[in-house]
């Protein structure tokens, strides 16, 4: 069949298993080939096509309801609700998003886009269902490393307690995180795996024997293990286990996914994918590398990302203070696989788990060790009160690198890491600083951890810096004041982090006579600069790539209340939206936060003065 022609998922009912095997293999080969060209989720959704074939050719959505934790491996579900004409968008502004997304279709019932919320979905689902009348079944498909997050569990606890509801929780187990799953839950899930001679026989059972057959083995079997083994953790919490599964096998994914919704009572469906699978490099990938991939680019891009060069002046920095580092999951992305090796005795990842990560920051430094905890500026947002009350109310001294801080672009809406500031701002006691280059992040880092007593932000955001690797890492003494980049008098523009660029740019192409300021220190803020740019009576422009409630901005605007400034005053920030995915420059550009909007922004200032 053409995937092309796909509308809805309603012609798989009548497929034979046969069929059903051409069609994985059909959109697996369209996945291999399509996803490098836009970026997206490669090894993830490589390893699910068979189950959520299996899905919709067992259960009926939407009535029927599909939850994707994370959402990023439903790239099949899109394909089966007929949006594969759309994917050589997917990502791009205005585009596919990569991640389930309500606008799309109404066969998605949870977008997310952080992980661990789908089983509270799934319990919303079943309760909502019981308020409306409705009879639809729910079922979420979870990560084995996304069900280790804590709001998963707290999830979990409560659906294995209700007597009268029943969901459906799939496992979707390749063994693997972004990076290899960790903690006690992975080693668990690995033993019941590691039972390989259950799943073969399983696998074998499922090809040879009829349905009923089935069923009265699979009784039997669950009354000896009954018998003989101790029951697993699920069993212990009030769920039907089954499994493990094949997840590439659809004729035994069918058949358990039929038994499941026959089951009275709540279901774990353990089974087991290889991510990446049919594509031998993301297949046997242990590290993390395919599990997204970016764009292909034609042109080849100068510098270094953000992440490795904090990562690498934080290898050097051990010289002069040996720090821990506290890794929520993202060792890969955040780019501290070096600093791993290197330094074994000081790094651990704690999993998808950034509340526990800060609360256990709290307890290290409140112990006296210099704790690093690296967190993506839209995953710290999770982190929100141990932040505030294990870290900041106590006045430790925990070194926070906000990743990805700014507007991230292909991934979107949830992942934009445009909060952190205004989240951090009303913490007591937090400094928050963005650099503005590689060599002003490197003092940074140096005076959060040898000068710092305070909890300490240092931001910094997806993309490149020019930054040498090989040649030694300075740190220079900084002070905690901003900086002017350009004098000027007929207008002070104020800024953080590499936006400054953005505002050079203005300054030279509108050829006006103003001066740059380099906010580096968002928190708290520079007063003495502030009055000498204030008492000048030139306006102010302030330019923030970050949400204006709680930024800088109106700290500026009560500074100027404060001692009676009465200077005209302008700013480019995101203000009360939310921003969808596509390329950083455009999303720029719809903000009117690009050279040209700026532009616009100030004449309108300079004209009201
Ligand atoms: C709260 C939060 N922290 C970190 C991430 C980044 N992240 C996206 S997918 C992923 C790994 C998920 O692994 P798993 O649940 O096993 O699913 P798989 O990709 O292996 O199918 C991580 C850490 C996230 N989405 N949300």
């Amino acid at each position: 069949m053409n995937l092309f022609d796909i509308k809805d998922p309603a012609f798989l009912k009548s497929m034979k298993t046969r069929e059903l095997y051409a069609l994985a293999g059909a959109i697996r080969s369209f996945l291999a080939e399509s996803i490098p060209k836009t970026g997206g989720h490669l090894s993830s959704n490589l390893g699910t096509v068979e189950l959520i074939i299996a899905l919709h050719y067992v259960f009926n959505s939407p009535k029927d309801a599909f939850i994707f934790d994370v959402g990023h491996q439903a790239y099949t579900h899109k394909i089966l609700t007929g949006r594969i004409n759309a994917f050589d968008t997917l990502r791009q502004t205005d585009g596919l998003s990569g991640y389930i997304s309500y606008a799309e279709s109404v066969h998605d019932v949870w977008e997310s886009g952080h992980a661990g919320t789908s089983l509270s979905a799934l319990l919303g689902i079943l309760y909502a269902n019981q308020m409306k009348n409705e009879t639809g079944e729910a079922i979420a498909v979870i990560g084995d490393a996304s069900i280790t997050n804590g709001t998963a569990f707290e999830a979990l606890n409560l659906l294995g307690g209700e007597k009268d509801k029943r969901g459906i929780i799939i496992i979707n187990d390749n063994e693997m995180s972004i990076s290899r799953s960790v903690g006690a839950f992975a080693k668990m899930l690995t033993k019941i795996r590691s039972m390989k001679i259950v799943l073969r026989i399983n696998r074998m059972w499922e090809s040879i024997l009829p349905r009923f057959l089935l069923g009265l083995l699979s009784r039997i079997k669950r009354g000896v293990r009954g018998f003989l083994q101790r029951q697993n953790i699920f069993e212990d919490l009030g769920y039907m286990y089954i499994g493990p599964i094949d997840g590439h096998n659809i004729k035994g994914l069918i058949y358990n996914l039929q038994r499941a919704r026959s089951i009275k009572k709540s279901v774990v469906l353990h089974i087991i994918t290889e991510k990446g699978k049919g594509h031998p490099e993301a297949a046997n990938d242990k590290v993390g590398t395919y599990h997204g991939v970016s764009r292909a680019s034609k042109v080849a891009k100068e510098g270094m990302t953000w992440s490795r060069m904090v990562s690498h002046a934080l290898e050097a920095l051990q010289a002069h203070r040996k720090t821990f580092v506290i890794m929520p999951a993202m060792t890969v992305g955040g780019e501290f696989l070096h600093f791993a090796q290197t330094f074994k005795d000081r790094y651990v990842d704690v999993g998808i788990a950034e509340e526990h990560a800060a609360a256990m920051a709290a307890s290290m430094a409140h112990q006296g060790v210099p704790v690093f905890l690296p967190l993506y500026s839209t995953f710290s947002q999770r982190a929100f009160d141990q932040i505030l009350n294990d870290i900041c109310r106590s006045d430790h001294h925990v070194v926070f690198g906000i990743d990805r801080a700014g507007i991230v672009g292909e991934d979107g809406s949830t992942h934009q890491g445009l909060y952190d500031v205004s989240m951090f701002y009303l913490m007591p006691n937090m400094v928050i600083t963005m650099p503005y280059d590689a060599k002003e992040a490197a003092d940074l880092l140096h005076y959060g951890f040898m000068r710092q007593t305070h909890p300490f932000v240092i931001r910094y955001p997806r993309g490149l810096v020019a930054y040498d690797e090989n040649i030694p890492v300075q740190f220079n003494e900084i002070e905690p004041v901003w900086t002017v980049m350009s004098e000027g008098k007929a207008l002070s523009m104020i800024s953080y982090g590499p936006s400054l660029d953005l505002l050079m740019q203005v300054k030279k192409k509108m050829n006006i006579d103003a001066g740059i300021i380099n906010a580096r220190f968002i928190k708290p803020v520079d007063e003495d600069m502030l009055h000498q740019v204030c008492r000048t009576g030139a306006p102010l422009f302030v330019y923030e790539e970050a949400a204006n409630h709680g930024g800088l901005y109106p700290q500026i605007l009560q500074f100027m209340a404060r001692h009676g400034y009465h200077n005209k005053t302008a700013q480019a920030s995101i203000t009360d939206q939310i921003v969808p995915h596509g390329r950083y420059r455009d999303l720029l550009k719809k903000l009117k936060m690009d050279v040209k909007g700026v532009q616009e922004r100030i004449e309108a200032l300079l004209d009201a003065s």
